[in-house]
């Protein structure tokens, strides 16, 4: 460790889609947050550690900031908002492709954010990500441009979480702007995250893959039971995925009950690297009426609690 180490906390935040989880992964050089092509995956605060000689950058990646419409939602805007409100610094992940080719959403898209970050006095990175996907890196100056006017305190860092590129840079300047002082976790430690959500986030995201329109909105994923065999080996792993009507259990389980194998075989693939075990995984279907408003039912999911309060349940 240098005399110069520092620590802190940084929230990832921004609209849905944007690239935060990929952009987490991306910086620990390790999969701790899911991602998937749909808006709304990530639901809850997954912290992940950064470790080196000279920094711990304790990150927050947040669910995507967006106007919410049901009880869910709006525990996962208000989960955003606690892991802000705990933050030594901010990242702020946009979408560059999406507003060099449609400026006129990037109003609506940071309605939310536009005032709290332009008041803040912590330090704020405005990360312009998946600039791999524009052909013309000159394509985005009036968007750097725009967002220097909305946020003038913020350092603006086009990024691409996909291949790296800026994300070094990034970097270098987040730890340099951490408060000094010793780091708070374990070195080896990459989350707090306990292992049994690490399992249910990953059958989620094959779910958000492989469902179609509305459908992956309606599914959540809870483990029932995690059997460790005594000797080491084999870890037994009963899941369930909740669904909020009859009528989409036939559509999770798919015809002849393939779509839910395929979710279940890439899901233990991932599992078992996840737990270096070897795994049994089975899952079940189950009805939940409206399980998207039991704001009982959410908690016990963890969403809206405190990652520390969702860890004691
Ligand atoms: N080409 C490209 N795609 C990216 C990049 N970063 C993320 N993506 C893709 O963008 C989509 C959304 O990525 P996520 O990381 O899930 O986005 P998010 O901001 O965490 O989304 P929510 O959790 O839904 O708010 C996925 O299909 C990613 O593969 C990037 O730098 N380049
Ligand atoms: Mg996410």
């Amino acid at each position: 460790m240098t005399a110069s180490f520092t620590c802190g906390w940084v929230a990832l935040m921004g609209p849905p889609n944007a690239g935060k989880s990929t952009l987490l992964n991306s910086c620990l050089g390790q999969k701790v947050a899911i991602v998937s092509p749909r808006p709304q995956t990530t639901r809850n605060r997954i912290t992940g550690i950064l470790s080196d000689r000279d920094a711990q950058v304790i990150f927050m990646d947040t669910p995507g900031m967006h106007q919410t419409r049901g009880k869910m939602t709006r525990l996962m805007v208000q989960t955003a908002w606690q892991a802000m409100d705990g933050a030594d610094a901010l990242g702020v992940v946009l979408d560059a492709d999406m507003y060099a080719r449609r400026p006129e959403f990037l109003d609506k898209d940071i309605s939310l954010l536009r005032e709290p970050v332009a008041e803040e006095e912590r330090p704020v990175f405005a990360l312009v990500n998946k600039t791999d996907l524009l052909g013309d890196k000159s394509r985005l100056l009036p968007l750097l441009e725009r967002l220097h006017g909305v946020w003038p305190r913020a350092e603006l860092f086009p990024v691409s979480a996909l291949t790296r590129d800026g994300l070094p840079a990034f970097l270098a300047a987040l730890k340099a702007a951490l408060p000094a002082g010793e780091p708070q976790f374990p070195q080896d430690q990459v989350s707090t995250l306990p292992l049994r959500f690490l399992a249910a986030e990953l059958i989620r995201e094959k779910l958000f893959c492989a469902l179609r329109q509305e459908l992956p909105y309606h599914t959540a994923v809870d483990i029932e039971t995690w059997d460790e065999d005594p000797a080491g080996g084999q870890v037994a792993i009963r899941a369930v995925v909740y669904v909020g009507r009859p009528s989409h259990k036939a559509m999770v389980i798919g015809r002849g009950g393939r779509l839910l194998k395929q979710v279940g075989q890439s899901a233990r693939k991932e599992i078992m690297e996840l737990l270096d075990r070897r795994t049994r995984l089975d899952i079940w279907v189950k009805v939940r009426e409206n399980w998207v408003e039991d704001v009982s039912f959410l908690h016990s999911l963890g969403l809206g609690l405190r990652e520390e309060d969702a860890c004691r349940r």
